[in-house]
């Protein structure tokens, strides 16, 4: 019989009994980040209405202005989780320093890095954005984390996931079990599973980039991008089609439903130096994402969950999605 129409409680409880010396701790921390990302995306739906929208008057650790959406959010997922007692500590894309568990709250073994409204620049325009989390073991007898306690590599993480919020709000998870995609059943409140088993197609003719930044891209980049660009004319001699959301949940949504290639690579501007995209809540969960859906992650010279993490709110370049794809850049940034 077919899992789908599961919801996503009874398929966390059925995950957790695959784990055999499980607590159940996971499970809880899994169904809390569900309430939230339910009142997230309710949030969202609502913004125009309940006048939440546009910007807010301040600037948040990358130095990008904030959306009152993103500060709302990440109160959203702070208050969802830290009273849960599944949490030693916490950290977000908004705030500069880890989130400390409340002293009058009971810490957990877990440690959770989260953007919790990523693409928030969509907001404005009605363009999916989404709630990015990754999900590391705190150390063994560390009862109060650190940042170096999050310095862990992406091969560490226990579980990945994100939600977007878009023309439905779907989850996309993964324990290091496979990949499965919920669809948010609105008239019951409950997430159901609609995309067990998600996998990437080794091989694709969608590519996924900002073209602006071209004139910016080291020679590799320029030279495979040029190749799909020149398609059936071209060394490929396959034509190709281009998407750009600036939204990375819409992105790896959409290379996990059809194949694809999605590129952020390394560019000289200087605003971007060391590449765009945060490596603890974002590219790490989802690589490990990607690479359970049968996908290639890296950052076009290494594989990016293998990267020793040096700060919270690091950037990597990131190069994921089709094998073939993401194998043949690799292989340019080998041959230059
Ligand atoms: P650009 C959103 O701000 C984000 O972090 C990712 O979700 C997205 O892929 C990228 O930045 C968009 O960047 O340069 O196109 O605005």
């Amino acid at each position: 019989m077919s899992d789908i129409g599961k919801s996503i409680t009874q398929f966390i409880i059925e995950q957790q009994r695959v784990h055999k010396n499980s607590t159940g701790e996971m499970s809880g921390l899994l169904n809390d980040i569900v309430s939230a990302c339910k009142k997230i995306s309710h949030l969202v739906n609502r913004s125009g209405i309940i006048g939440i929208g546009g910007a807010a008057e301040s600037e948040n650790v990358q130095g990008e202005v904030q959306k009152k959406l993103d500060i709302i959010t990440n109160d959203v997922m702070v208050d969802h989780l830290k009273w849960t007692g599944h949490l030693a500590a916490m950290a977000s894309e908004e705030i500069e320093e880890i989130i400390q568990i409340p002293a009058n709250m009971p810490k957990g073994q877990y440690l959770i890095a989260f953007d919790p409204l990523d693409g928030s620049s969509n907001i404005d325009i009605n363009l999916s954005v989404g709630t990015i989390f990754s999900i590391l073991r705190c150390p063994e007898g560390v009862t109060n984390p650190t940042v170096e306690d999050f310095m862990q590599k992406g091969s560490e993480q226990v579980c990945a996931g994100f939600c977007v919020y878009g023309p439905t709000t779907m989850m996309i998870l993964t324990t290091g079990q496979g990949v499965n995609g919920f669809t948010l059943d609105r008239d019951v409140g409950e997430f159901i599973l609609t995309h067990p088993n998600m996998t990437i197609p080794e091989d694709t003719a969608e590519f996924a980039i900002n073209m602006s930044n071209q004139r910016f891209w080291e020679a590799p980049v320029q030279r495979y991008i040029e190749e799909c660009v020149q398609g059936m004319d071209g060394s490929r001699e396959k034509n190709f089609n281009m998407r750009w959301v600036a939204s990375m949940v819409a992105e790896v949504y959409r290379v996990l439903t059809r194949g694809g290639i999605f590129l952020y690579p390394l560019d000289s501007k200087p605003t971007t130096q060391g590449g765009k995209l945060r490596l603890l809540y974002e590219a790490n969960p989802m690589s490990f994402i990607v690479e359970q859906a049968g996908g290639v992650s890296s950052t076009a010279y290494q594989r990016i969950i293998d990267i020793k993490p040096e700060g919270l709110h690091q950037r990597v370049p990131v190069i994921l999605g089709s094998k073939n794809e993401v194998e043949r850049v690799m292989r340019y940034h080998k041959e230059k």
